[in-house]
């Protein structure tokens, strides 16, 4: 039986190890929807970068390049972390650069697993029926806040684990609280995220038309996976054409 489990911050992932696993990285709010949201739009790929001074060398070789730290727009770069800005048609094709506090950090600690996929409430069925179709253990990583644990990306890991089903296993504690929680709060998640450390950063930026964007669910049926560096969008195979 494939086995699911969940590290609730970037900082314990040496602890549980990526190797042969598919790592789903999630970061609600916002880097891993906006991800999902940009791809979907028609960004062609995503390269995540840790520091701001890696975007920056990217920036200056052509790329388009989005810096976030602590919620704001890094001066000097073009774009942010706010998924409305992925919608204009202008950007379509454009291959986008980017890093945020704890999103583009979480993906670049999980580059040795079999696989990096984005997950956000956007495209959660998808990444779901991916997973389950699959042959790989799969471990949820969380991105957190600076290597603390936060609500809404263990409501994500919840809400996936109840999507997986009995396809997989689970002898890991962090997915048993995740699976609780995300039954606490599904039926009111903005009410139950309300008080949590970045909802009130973000609504401190005015950004609460971001929040309800990122925890809609099934808005998109892409999957992001990391190849060579880059997100881009999975193809589907012959089979499931
Ligand atoms: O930490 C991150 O990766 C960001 O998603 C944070 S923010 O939502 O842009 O503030």
């Amino acid at each position: 039986m494939k086995n699911v489990e969940v590290c609730l911050t970037p900082d314990l992932v040496k602890t549980y190890g990526v190797e042969n696993k598919i790592v789903v990285v999630v970061d609600i709010l916002r880097a891993t929807s906006v991800m999902t949201t940009a791809l979907a739009h028609g960004i062609q790929s995503i390269t995540p970068v840790a520091s701001v001074e890696e975007c920056q060398c990217l920036k200056d070789s052509g790329y388009l390049a989005a810096a976030e730290r602590d919620g704001k727009t890094v001066d000097g770069f073009d774009f942010g972390n706010s998924p409305f800005t992925y919608m204009d048609k202008s950007l379509a094709g454009k291959k986008l650069a980017v890093t945020t506090t704890n999103g583009t950090l979480a993906i670049t600690r999980s580059v040795e697993a079999e696989e990096v996929v984005v997950g956000s409430f956007l495209n959660i069925s998808s990444v779901a029926n991916y997973l389950i179709n699959q042959p790989h253990d799969v471990m949820i990583l969380c991105a957190g806040w600076k290597g603390r644990v936060n609500l809404e990306d263990t409501l994500f890991a919840g809400a996936l684990i109840e999507l997986l089903g009995n396809a997989f296993d689970s002898e890991n504690d962090s997915a048993i609280a995740a699976v609780a929680l995300y039954r606490m709060a599904k039926d009111d998640m903005m009410g139950f995220l309300k008080n949590s450390s970045h909802a009130k950063r973000l609504k401190g930026l005015s950004i609460i038309k971001d929040i309800d964007f990122c925890l809609q669910r099934d808005v998109y049926d892409i999957i992001p996976v990391l190849k060579d560096g880059e997100l881009v969008i999975r193809e589907k195979t012959y089979a499931e054409l």
